[in-house]
């Protein structure tokens, strides 16, 4: 395998799997001797990002902003995994944009179901944004818009975190996309 960089943008409602599968494709690569770089929701939202809300335009700025890091990590031969929710089609095509002048741009889309995230409420807040306590929350009270371009889509009910690196680690290793 070349150690060509590449950004591999997981994209996803809140509660869909997206950071656990980040961190296992981070260590697994990490294993296997390449550098990878996670870009945490939380560590991104702290320290990229700190005061950034969730309006549309704030989202925007905040996959940008996490777009800017990881195309400068792959560009120079990292894998930059980043996990945000990413609603927005035209965000997520400036990442693309972006990480294809120097390196490989792999989306993923972690597709579980509305129902099952809203069902698992890891952190209550489904039962928050429902009950109108957080206003633009993902899913409930703001939209996603589902990728039509993802190089993968991956149902968390369907596909064990194990496979889930795997086929991630397929598609990066298999060569160019797009
Ligand atoms: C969605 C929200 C919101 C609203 C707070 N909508 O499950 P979590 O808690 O840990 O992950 C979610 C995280 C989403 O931040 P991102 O930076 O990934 O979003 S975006 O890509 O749209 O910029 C959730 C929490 O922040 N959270 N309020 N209103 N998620």
């Amino acid at each position: 395998t070349p150690a060509r960089g590449a950004v591999i943008l997981l994209t996803g409602l809140s509660g869909s799997g997206k950071s656990t599968i980040a961190r296992a494709l981070v260590s697994r690569l990490e294993e296997e001797g390449r550098a990878a770089t996670l870009l945490d929701g939380d560590a991104v939202r702290h320290h990229l990002s700190e005061g950034l809300g969730f309006s549309r335009a704030d989202r925007e700025t905040n996959v940008r902003r996490i777009g800017f890091v990881a195309a400068l990590v792959a560009q120079h031969g990292g894998i930059a995994v980043a996990a945000p929710i990413a609603p927005f089609a035209a965000s997520r095509d400036d990442v693309r944009r972006l990480a294809q002048e120097h390196a490989r741009f792999v989306l993923v889309h972690v597709a579980t179901p509305l129902a099952v995230c809203e069902a698992r409420d890891r952190k209550g807040l489904y039962a928050k944004a429902r009950a109108g306590s957080i206003p633009d929350f993902t899913g409930i009270s703001s939209p996603y818009e589902v990728p039509t371009d993802a190089d993968l889509v991956l149902d968390t009910t369907r596909v064990s975190v194990e496979d889930a690196v795997d086929r991630i680690l397929t598609v990066v290793l298999a060569g160019p996309t797009r």
